[in-house]
């Protein structure tokens, strides 16, 4: 835009102070603030949304998928962790409810029969693709970092 507006005399009329390393020098500053704001912000996403089946976001502390229901083969699943803790997704599947399985006293996690797949703890603002083959039937989502099961990391999610 900027471009369009100038005149041709500016375009082609050197000035003394605006040689090429005089541009770079005066910009360099904002190419470091730009820089440093991208190192802080959240890594690019591991999946595009688009090609996966389901995303499924990780709070401190709740387990949130985009939908409740999938269907049954092969699934891919988003994984995002949008707290401020590093969390896992751990997929059992468990005719029990989300909030009654048992819990192990020493280690603070949540019991794992039906285990089917688990994408291992994403740090904050990290994500991932976790491909599965899904049965139908009742699965529980949950998070099994110790205690993060207790405090809410839980959810139900239906394939069909
Ligand atoms: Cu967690």
């Amino acid at each position: 835009m900027r471009r369009l507006l100038m005149t041709p005399a500016r375009l082609v009329a050197p000035r003394p102070v605006s040689g090429p390393i005089a541009r770079v020098a005066g910009a360099l500053p904002r190419l470091l603030l730009v820089a440093a704001i991208v190192s802080c912000a959240e890594t690019a996403p591991a999946f595009d949304a688009s090609s996966v089946q389901v995303v499924v976001e990780l709070r401190d502390y709740q387990v949130v998928p985009s939908a409740a229901t999938m269907k049954a083969g092969t699934a891919r699943i988003g994984v995002r962790n949008r707290g401020a803790q590093p969390h896992d997704l751990t997929i059992l599947r468990t005719q029990t409810a989300p909030d009654r399985l048992p819990v192990d006293g020493s280690s603070a996690k949540a019991r794992e029969d039906g285990l089917v797949a688990r994408q291992p703890e994403l740090r904050a603002g990290g994500s991932a693709r976790l491909d599965v083959t899904l049965e139908p039937g009742a699965y529980v989502l949950i998070c099994n970092v110790p205690g993060h099961y207790q405090l809410g990391m839980r959810t139900a999610l239906t394939v069909e």
